[in-house]
C-alpha cells in the first residue's frame, strides 16, 4: 500500500485513478447522504468560493486601498501594512512582509505592487505546505487531535476520517473528551453512522486510558489509524492542560514513536490569538501540525501568515464550511489567491 497522502489539488489533476483518491472522489460526490451529519451541506465548490467572505474581509480593503495607487513610496507602504494588520496579520509579520515588498519594488523599473504584495504573501506560506503523509506501519498510525473549545476538533476528525476511509485505510476513533457529557455520544454517533468503530468509556472517564485503550484495539484488530479526540481546554485550564501532556505520556507506552501527529486545530475566526495558543499547547505537547478551520466564515485569513511566519509549523489543512467534505489540503498559492482574488493579465486582482 506505501505511504498515504492526502492529495493537493495538483496532485489530483495528476491522479489517473479517482477511485483511489480520497480528496476528488469526496469533491465528486453529487448526492449527500441525509442519514450522514453535514453531508446535507456537502460541497464541490472551488476553494475561492469557499473562502468568499475571507476575501471580502482581507482583499476588499487592500484592493481598495491600492486601486490606482501607482506610486510605491513610504507613506503607500505605511498604509499597506496598517491594511495588513487590520487582515489579521500580527505587527512583526506585517513589518517582514512590507520589508520583503519595499525591496522587491526598489529592485523593480515599474513596481507591480499586487503581484509584489502576492508573492511576498506565497513566500511566507510556502514553507508550512507540508501534506500529512501515513506511512505503513506494524502499530497504529496515531493522530492526536488538539485545541481550544468549539475551535472544531470533532468535526475535523470526522472529515479527516471520511477521506481516509474513501482512501481505503481503516480508522478507529477515540473517544478522549471524556469531559463533556455530549462529547462521546457525539463521536459514536457519527462513527455508527459511517461505519468507523469508536472506543469510548464513559463521561468522566480518564482521557489517556481511553486513547491507550483505542489503541491498543487498533492493533489488536489491524486497524491502521488511530484518530484520537480531546476535550477543549484553555490554556489556563492547567489541569486539562497537563491531562493532555499525560494523554502523549501514556500513548508512549504502548508506541513510544506515537503520537506520530499531533494536530492543533485553531478557529480562523480568532485573529491573533491564535497564536497565542499555538505557543500555550506547544509548550504542553509535541504540536506536529495545524488545522485552521472556519475559514468559509468571518475569518480574515490573515491569521494563517502570522502562524506560518512565527511558528513555521506545517498547515495541514484548512476548514472551509461544516460539510463533511469541506476541508482542504493547504496549498498556498491556492489560498492567497483564493483571498486576493483573480488576477488578470494586466496585474490587477479581482475580488468576487
Ligand atoms: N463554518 C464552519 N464551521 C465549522 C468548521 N469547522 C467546525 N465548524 C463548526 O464549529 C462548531 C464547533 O465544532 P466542533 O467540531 O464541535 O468543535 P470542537 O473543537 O470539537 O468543540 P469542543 O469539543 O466543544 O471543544 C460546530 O458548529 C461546527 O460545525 C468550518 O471549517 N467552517
Ligand atoms: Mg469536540
Amino acid at each position: 500500500m506505501g505511504i498515504f497522502s492526502f492529495l493537493k489539488k495538483k496532485d489530483k489533476a495528476a491522479a489517473s485513478q479517482p477511485a483511489a483518491d480520497p480528496v476528488s472522489s469526496a469533491e465528486t460526490v453529487s448526492s449527500p447522504d441525509p442519514e450522514v451529519p453535514g453531508d446535507q451541506i456537502a460541497t464541490s465548490e472551488p476553494l475561492d468560493t469557499r473562502l468568499k467572505k475571507s476575501r471580502n474581509r482581507f482583499a476588499g480593503g487592500l484592493l481598495d486601498f491600492l486601486g490606482g495607487r501607482t506610486k510605491v513610496d513610504e507613506e503607500l507602504l505605511d498604509d499597506l501594512e496598517a491594511q495588513l494588520i487590520m487582515s489579521d496579520i500580527g505587527v512583526a509579520t506585517a513589518d517582514r512582509i512590507i520589508a520583503a515588498v519595499r525591496q522587491s519594488a526598489r529592485n523593480s523599473k515599474e513596481p507591480d505592487l499586487q503581484k509584489i504584495l502576492r508573492q511576498q504573501l506565497i513566500e511566507i506560506l510556502q514553507p508550512c505546505e507540508q501534506s500529512l503523509q501515513i506511512p505503513e506501519m506494524s502499530t497504529p498510525f496515531v493522530l492526536l487531535i488538539v485545541g481550544v473549545n468549539g475551535a472544531g476538533k470533532t468535526t475535523t476528525i470526522g472529515k479527516i476520517a471520511r477521506q481516509l476511509q474513501n482512501g481505503d485505510k481503516s480508522v478507529l476513533l477515540a473517544a478522549g473528551d471524556t469531559f463533556r457529557a455530549a462529547a462521546v455520544e457525539q463521536l459514536q454517533t457519527w462513527g455508527q453512522r459511517n461505519n468507523i468503530p469508536v472506543v469510548a468509556q464513559g463521561t468522566g472517564a480518564d482521557s489517556a486510558s481511553v486513547i491507550f485503550d483505542a489503541v491498543q484495539s487498533a492493533k489488536a484488530k489491524g486497524v491502521e489509524v488511530v484518530i484520537a479526540d480531546t476535550a477543549g481546554r484553555l490554556h489556563t485550564q492547567a489541569g486539562l492542560m497537563d491531562e493532555l501532556a499525560k494523554v502523549a505520556r501514556v500513548i508512549k507506552k504502548f508506541d513510544d514513536t506515537a503520537p506520530h501527529e499531533t494536530l492543533l486545530v485553531l478557529d480562523g475566526t480568532t485573529g491573533q490569538n491564535g497564536l497565542n495558543q499555538a505557543r500555550e499547547f506547544s509548550a504542553k505537547v509535541n504540536v506536529t501540525g495545524l488545522v485552521v478551520t472556519k475559514l468559509d466564515g468571518s475569518a480574515k485569513g490573515g491569521m494563517l501568515f502570522t502562524l506560518a511566519d512565527e511558528l513555521k509549523l506545517p498547515i495541514r489543512f484548512i476548514g472551509v464550511g461544516e460539510g463533511i467534505y469541506d476541508l482542504r489540503v493547504f496549498e498556498a498559492g491556492d489560498f492567497v489567491d483564493a483571498l486576493l482574488g483573480d488576477t488578470s493579465p494586466d496585474g490587477s486582482i479581482h475580488s468576487g
